[in-house]
């Protein structure tokens, strides 16, 4: 039984030494002192043992188990610095590698655009009016005196969702919205993104437009002319030249269009005024008395004006971009310069 013994406390320890991980090391433990251990085993059979063998057999075992216990210990402490000192390897930092550049965002030139206008206008006394994208019959054409079967139905050629819900084609539907609920006076500008079935060179199914208008009592032709020519300057600088042509829209009446002199050549004649000298930049009239019967005003007692222009277009002009098809690729190379 001793020689047993002896020879077990060496394969024990050896085998503790040998152990290279926490979980070798629990298993020797367990072949060990477990409930089915060689150690426990011979526990088991000392109850076999006579009276005079047992007291120093007993202290042999409980010696050994002393020393076992505490070669385990040992053992598992240096198996645990050892996982440490691993784990700190692998997860080692280079704090002399180049950390990764954030790069910040910038607003689209379309809406740089859409919020210069929308500031100078504000400093006229306009407020922001917005309005959804799918528009009803009533509010995109029919309460702005354009019917069923009008002409000017193709001239926006329009996507339908249904008999009676368009895509709309203009923002123009805003200030129909705006006019039902409010009285005037009223001064509304209103950006936002409009459709129309049009897609090559110069045209987008999908673009962006901003309109605006002012009813009140006694406005006149002068009011618009003021208001939209003092935009324009502060827009594209106080020496710019602007001429009003007239013109036809449904929901104006007189309508006019407005150029400014050429801001590529000055008003020489370039490729980007057809050598004309002019750009047409916006759309405008006072507001049709038809309209203003759509949405219950009294026509005799207010009247108003109206314009309306293209987003892509006026930051073609003002940032010299000679594709519109540049806006719409959300390449960063482009979009990155504004
Ligand atoms: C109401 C009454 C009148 C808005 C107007 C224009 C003229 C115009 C075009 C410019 C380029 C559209 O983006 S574009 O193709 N717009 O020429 N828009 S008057 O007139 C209104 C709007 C609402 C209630």
């Amino acid at each position: 039984m001793k020689e047993r013994l002896v020879k077990l406390q060496a394969e024990a320890l050896s085998a503790l030494q040998q152990s290279q991980d926490l979980k070798a090391l629990q298993d020797v433990r367990v072949s060990i002192l477990g409930k089915k251990g060689a150690l426990t085993d011979i526990m088991k059979g000392m109850r076999e043992l006579s009276a005079e063998e047992r007291p120093a057999i007993g202290n042999l075992v409980n010696s050994l188990k002393d020393q076992f216990e505490a070669a385990f210990a040992l053992r598992q402490s240096e198996l645990q610095q050892k996982a440490i000192a691993d784990k700190l390897a692998q997860e080692n930092i280079d704090v002399t590698l180049p950390g990764r550049t954030v790069v910040p965002g910038n607003l689209h030139p379309v809406t740089l655009v859409s919020d210069e206008i929308v500031d100078i206008f504000s400093r006229l006394g306009f407020s922001v009016a917005e309005g959804p994208e799918i528009e009803q019959d009533f509010y995109n054409f029919e309460a702005l005196n354009i019917p069923k079967d009008h002409p000017a139905r193709d001239m926006q050629d329009t996507f339908y969702i249904s008999d009676d819900l368009v895509l709309r084609t203009h923002t123009s539907p805003v200030q129909i919205r705006t006019m039902l609920q409010h009285q005037p006076p009223i001064r509304v500008i209103a950006p936002g993104t409009v459709y129309r079935r049009d897609s090559d060179l110069t045209h987008s199914p999908m673009f962006h437009q901003i309109e605006g208008f002012l009813v009140d009592e006694r406005v006149t032709f002068g009011d618009l002319k003021g208001i939209l020519t003092h935009f324009l300057k502060e827009f594209f600088g106080d020496r710019l030249e602007v001429r009003f042509r007239p013109s036809f829209f449904p929901f104006t009446e007189p309508s006019a269009e407005v150029d400014i002199a050429c801001v590529i050549c000055g008003g020489q004649g370039c490729r980007v005024c057809s050598g004309n000298g002019w750009l047409e930049i916006l759309g405008c009239g006072m507001i049709d008395p038809a309209v203003f019967d759509a949405v219950n005003y009294d026509a005799e007692q207010y009247s108003g004006f109206a314009f309306g222009m293209g987003l892509e277009r006026i930051a073609m002009l003002k940032y010299g971009v000679n594709d519109l098809r540049l806006f719409f690729e959300n390449d960063l190379r482009f979009l990155k310069q504004f």
